[in-house]
C-alpha cells in the first residue's frame, strides 16, 4: 500500500513537421490544462516542468530523398535530446510531451546519452520503423525506429504495419506485441512478457514511447493517424502501472495528442484527460487507490 515518491521533469515539445498535419504542435499544452502538474503532486510527486522548447523556423528545408522537413525535425530533435540529458542530469525521470512521434529520435538519444543501457517500450498502433526508403509517406514520424539502435525494445499495441516495416520487424527479430497478442494473451501476460524480455539478463531503465493512438479511437479521437480496433482505456492504463510497478522507469513520451483533429471539446478534453491518465499511472497512481505512508485518519 506504500507509495514511492517519484520525481518527475517535464518538457514540452510542440513540433508537427514530422508530419502533415496542423495541431499536434498544441499537444504540451493540451495535455498540462487538463491538470497534469497539479495531479502528479497530488499522487505525491515531486515535479518540475522544464517549459516547452522554442524550434526556429527552418527555410529551404526541401525533401531528401523522399524524406520530408529533414532539416526541421533533425535541429528540433538536438533541442530535445539536450532537454532530456539536461532533465536526467538533474536526476529527475523525464517526461517529453509531444508533439509527432519524430520526437523520440531526440528523447531516445539524448536518454541513451545519460544511460547507454536503456530499454524501449514502444505502445503504438504503428511501428514507427520505416527507413527513408520503405517509407510510403516520407513523414518522419513514421521512422523514428530506424535512426535508433536500441538492444532490447518490444512493441505494445500494433495493427498498421507497412510491408517494409514487418520485413524489418521481422529480419531483425524484434520482439512485438500486436493487437492479436493482446487479444490472445491478455494485456497481464503481454507485460509480464514484455518484462522478461527486457530485463533477461540484467535490470534496465526503461524508456517508454506512448504514441496515444495505440488506444483505440473512442478512448483517445484526438489524433492524426487513428486505427480502429485499439488498446481500451483498461488495457492503456494497464501498461502504465506495470511500467510503474518494475521501479525502472526513467523516460516517458507522450505524442500525436491533436487537438484540431477533435469533432467537438469533448473530444479534445477526453483525449486529454486520458493522456494525463496514462502519466499518472506512469508514477504512481494505483486504480485501488493508495494513501501515505504517515496516513491517520482524522481527528473528530
Ligand atoms: N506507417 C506510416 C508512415 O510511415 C504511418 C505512420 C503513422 N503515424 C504515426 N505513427 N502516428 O505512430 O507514414
Ligand atoms: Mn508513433
Ligand atoms: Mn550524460
Ligand atoms: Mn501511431
Amino acid at each position: 500500500f506504500r507509495r514511492d515518491l517519484h520525481s518527475v521533469g517535464i518538457i514540452g515539445a510542440p513540433f508537427c513537421k514530422g508530419q502533415p498535419r496542423a495541431g499536434v504542435q498544441l499537444g504540451p499544452d493540451v495535455i498540462r490544462k487538463a491538470g497534469l502538474v497539479n495531479k502528479l503532486e497530488n499522487q505525491g510527486c515531486m515535479v518540475k516542468d522544464y517549459g516547452n522548447l522554442v524550434f526556429e523556423k527552418v527555410s529551404n528545408d526541401e525533401p531528401i530523398s523522399g524524406t520530408k522537413q529533414p532539416r526541421a525535425v533533425g535541429l528540433a530533435n538536438k533541442q530535445v535530446a539536450d532537454a532530456v540529458q539536461r532533465i536526467k542530469h538533474d536526476g529527475y525521470t523525464c517526461v517529453m510531451l509531444g508533439g509527432d512521434h519524430s520526437l523520440a529520435i531526440g528523447s531516445i538519444h539524448g536518454h541513451a546519452a545519460c544511460r547507454p543501457e536503456l530499454s524501449v517500450v514502444w505502445v503504438d498502433a504503428h511501428a514507427d520503423i520505416n527507413t527513408p526508403l520503405s517509407s510510403p509517406t516520407g513523414n518522419i514520424h513514421g521512422q523514428p525506429m530506424s535512426y535508433l539502435i536500441p538492444e532490447d525494445v518490444v512493441y505494445i499495441g500494433l495493427r498498421d504495419v507497412d510491408p517494409g516495416e514487418h520485413y524489418i520487424l521481422k529480419y531483425l527479430g524484434i520482439k512485438i506485441f500486436s493487437m492479436t497478442d493482446v487479444d490472445r494473451l491478455g494485456i497481464a501476460k503481454v507485460m509480464e512478457q514484455t518484462c522478461d524480455h527486457i530485463f533477461s539478463k540484467i535490470k534496465k531503465p526503461v524508456h517508454l514511447s506512448y504514441d496515444i493512438d495505440a488506444l483505440d479511437p473512442l478512448v483517445t479521437p484526438a489524433t492524426g493517424t487513428p486505427v480502429i480496433g485499439g488498446l481500451s482505456y483498461r488495457e492503456g492504463i494497464y501498461i502504465t502501472e506495470h511500467v510503474c510497478q518494475t521501479g525502472l522507469l526513467s523516460a516517458l513520451d507522450v505524442v500525436e495528442v491533436n487537438p484540431n483533429l477533435a469533432k467537438s471539446e469533448e473530444e479534445v478534453n477526453r483525449t486529454a484527460n486520458v493522456a494525463v491518465d496514462l502519466v499518472l499511472g506512469c508514477f504512481g497512481r494505483m486504480r485501488e487507490g493508495s494513501h501515505p505512508d504517515d496516513y491517520k485518519i482524522p481527528d473528530p
